[in-house]
């Protein structure tokens, strides 16, 4: 189905901007694996030529809760772009239905070929952070098959990331694959779970993410912000709203809301 890629991205861009939900590409059409990472990268550049810029990569579904809580079982990589990184409060006017989850994120010192016989993502992490990302399926109802969520990116919105902790600070002081996370609306609490949840520890995520970047043909850069994925099962994310994530001993980050869902 090569040359409707382009036209198939097109359709999840427009309800990007819109926030008009679409129905499921794979609703009446073949659609693997292949096609879904395709149309991810031509909607990447779509964006690309509006003047965006890669800003990162993230994992979905490195969590059991996730995976139970939308039906899969696969890990999957999305890309991040310079206007995803919410600054200051964000509006959700032109979201469909947004969630919000609590993440554990990377920071890339050094450029790094996926593919390369020597490559390892986890030595080239210089800083580690608490992170919130809000995901919004362009598909109705937020129901989608695995190919479905790739080609929309794996349902990126937006992402915040918190305070970034040197690494050398992180592996004397903490053990980042047992630090409890809480998920805070308002504060009540919404979520809470682990970074255990997270492919049993965080760092197990990166050999993950270089897997799939190789396999995927994504660039990692430096400077790039890398999401592990959620250590809880998403929220519903609220307008005029104050969410906060919070990862003992490593911090906690904040996510404000405004406009009219
Ligand atoms: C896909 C995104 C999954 C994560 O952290 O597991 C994800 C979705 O749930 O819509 O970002
Ligand atoms: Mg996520």
């Amino acid at each position: 189905m090569t040359g409707r890629y382009d036209e198939l991205a097109r359709v999840l861009d427009e309800a990007t901007r819109t926030g008009e939900a679409v129905p499921q590409l794979s609703d009446g059409r073949a659609l693997d694996l292949a096609d879904a990472y395709a149309i991810q990268r031509a909607g990447i550049a779509l964006r690309e030529q509006r003047g965006e810029r890669v800003a990162g990569a993230k994992l979905g579904f490195t969590s059991r809760a996730k995976a139970a809580q939308m039906g899969v079982s696969d890990v999957i990589i999305g890309t991040l772009t310079d206007t995803m990184a919410a600054t200051g409060t964000l509006d959700l006017t032109r979201s469909i239905h947004p969630r919000v989850e609590p993440e554990v994120a990377f920071l890339l010192g050094s450029d790094v070929d996926p593919g390369a016989p020597d490559a390892d993502l986890a030595a080239a992490v210089t800083h580690v952070a608490p992170a919130l990302e809000v995901i919004d399926s362009r598909y109705r109802d937020f129901r989608f098959s695995l190919a479905d969520v790739v080609a929309d990116n794996t349902s990126a919105s937006a992402y915040v990331v918190g305070e970034w902790v040197p690494v050398a600070d992180v592996r004397a002081r903490l053990d980042l694959a047992a630090l409890p996370v809480v998920l805070h609306v308002d504060g009540v609490e919404a979520a809470r779970g682990s970074t255990a949840d997270i492919l049993g520890d965080p760092w197990a995520a990166l050999p993950a993410l270089q897997r799939m970047a190789a396999r995927h043909g994504q660039p990692l850069r430096r400077g790039g912000v890398l999401l592990a994925g959620a250590a809880t099962a998403a929220v519903p994310l609220q307008a005029g709203v104050l969410v906060t994530a919070t990862v003992a001993g490593l911090g906690a980050v904040d996510l404000a809301t405004s406009g009219e869902l």
